[in-house]
């Protein structure tokens, strides 16, 4: 029988969940995705995002279910293209919309941590080219500090780009978001100009307001292994994602200098060190083969245990993911773990195993200073549509009334208790 004891946390662990503003808010009909959307035959089940969570109108009721839940965090994104709906046009109804959204966190005792980029691109930048016309780098360091002027007050922490190397795999190699490229070279280019624009962003958030804001990026990063370890093919492909998806962004900034595969080391003006923080999201391992398309579900074992996206459910690659962030200077935040499930104690199980893999980090001595579950309400995940449960709350269909599911109460009981009990442990893992 496993003995079981207390995971204790620090003082101050930041505890919530993190949400994107086109998969909560509704009626973005700004942004790229809004019109790819209404193409029809990209999305499953023929989805559009429409009113999604309505978080738009209901955010304070939202905020009020956090604190009840114990969250004292919380990460969303400002949505891009209503603030800036036109190449430089500011929307100050929308700056005071996001304004009241701070303040309700603050009344709700959650700390705002808000990312700048999550995947969506205004209409009139996506018809420039995205991310692939290099003026995306100056147009996105503009809003930023657009932005933080008006919100720096009371946004303590800013994230830049959400998962940057996601961007280019789903946008430009795998072909599974807009603009649904499949190209080698425009998806470098985009490596590049992400890159830029971290720094960029970075210092514009730093010089448009006192308030000493702290930022930082958000990289996505699964645990990447050979398909056949005994394959010099396959340790090959996966020695490339593995640079491609974990160690090039990372790198880039501790250094300030585009290397592989983008780039041979050309130096980027402000980019060195343009981090306070790394934001850190993990769900899987990822098998690569040499000879397969890319497989969003990582070719997992066939004994593995899988969530409803079809992939692992791999811990150990999360404690060895965060171990691995030691080596750079900045504290680490979790800004996304999760998995979409029907099976709310499977989704208990992942929590716990998961908190224990970032403890064990943690007591090795990778600073870890919270932990954001994805995701608080079940939301339109992109592609996917509607047709995940990623939620600790579900949504009932046509009230859209938050419905907390027990992991929704087990987070709140480990996060008030800042603690993983053995009690918790004994119950759900057995
Ligand atoms: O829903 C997404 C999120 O927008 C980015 N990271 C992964 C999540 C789950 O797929």
């Amino acid at each position: 029988m496993t003995t079981y004891t207390d995971l204790r946390f620090p003082q101050g662990f930041l505890w919530g969940c993190g949400t994107a503003a086109h998969q909560v808010e509704g009626n973005n009909t700004n942004n790229n995705w809004w019109e790819w959307e209404q193409e029809g035959g990209h999305i499953k089940g023929g989805d559009v995002s429409g009113l999604a969570c309505d978080h738009y109108n209901r955010f304070d009721s939202d905020f009020a279910l956090a604190q009840e839940l114990g969250h004292n965090a919380h990460r969303l994104s400002v949505e891009w293209s209503r603030i800036e709906p036109e190449e430089g046009r500011w929307d100050m109804k929308e700056v005071d919309h996001y304004r009241k959204v701070m303040e309700s966190l603050h009344r709700h005792g959650l700390v705002p941590m808000v990312t700048l980029h999550h995947f969506t691109n205004p209409i009139w930048l996506e018809r420039m080219g995205g991310w692939s016309n290099p003026r995306s780098v100056d147009l996105i360091a503009r809003f930023s500090g657009f932005i933080a002027k008006e919100l720096g007050d009371l946004v303590p922490y800013w994230f830049t780009i959400n998962e940057p190397m996601v961007i280019v795999v789903a946008s430009y190699i795998a072909a599974e978001h807009p603009p649904r490229q499949q190209d080698w070279s425009a998806a470098m280019t985009v490596s590049r100009h992400l890159l830029q624009a971290h720094g960029a962003m970075y210092r514009a958030v730093k010089e448009s307001t006192t308030h000493n804001p702290l930022v930082g990026p958000v990289h996505n990063m699964p645990y990447i292994e050979p398909y056949d370890p005994d394959s010099e093919h396959d340790r090959n492909a996966a020695a490339l994602a593995d640079l491609l998806m974990n160690e090039y962004f990372l790198a880039g900034i501790d250094t300030g200098t585009v290397g592989p595969p983008a780039g041979q080391g050309e130096e980027v003006a402000g980019l060195k060190g343009a981090w306070d923080f790394i934001g850190m999201n993990y769900y899987s391992r990822h098998r690569m083969a040499h000879d397969r398309p890319i497989d969003p579900a990582g070719l997992p074992p066939p004994d593995a245990e899988l969530t409803e996206m079809g992939y692992e459910v791999f811990p150990e690659g999360f404690y060895r993911q965060l171990a691995r962030l030691k080596k750079y200077a900045p504290p680490v935040f979790v800004t996304e773990n999760g998995l979409s499930t029907k099976d709310d104690s499977q989704r208990c199980r992942h929590l716990l195993r998961h908190l224990a893999a970032l403890h064990r980090a943690m007591q090795e001595g990778t600073d870890i200073r919270g932990y954001l579950h994805w995701t608080m309400v079940d939301n339109f995940e992109w592609a996917e549509g509607y047709q995940q449960w990623f939620g600790m709350v579900a949504m009932e269909p046509g009230t859209l009334k938050r419905l907390p599911r027990p992991s929704a109460y087990l987070f709140r009981d480990i996060a008030r208790r800042n603690a993983v009990t053995a009690a918790m442990l004994r119950e759900h893992l057995g």
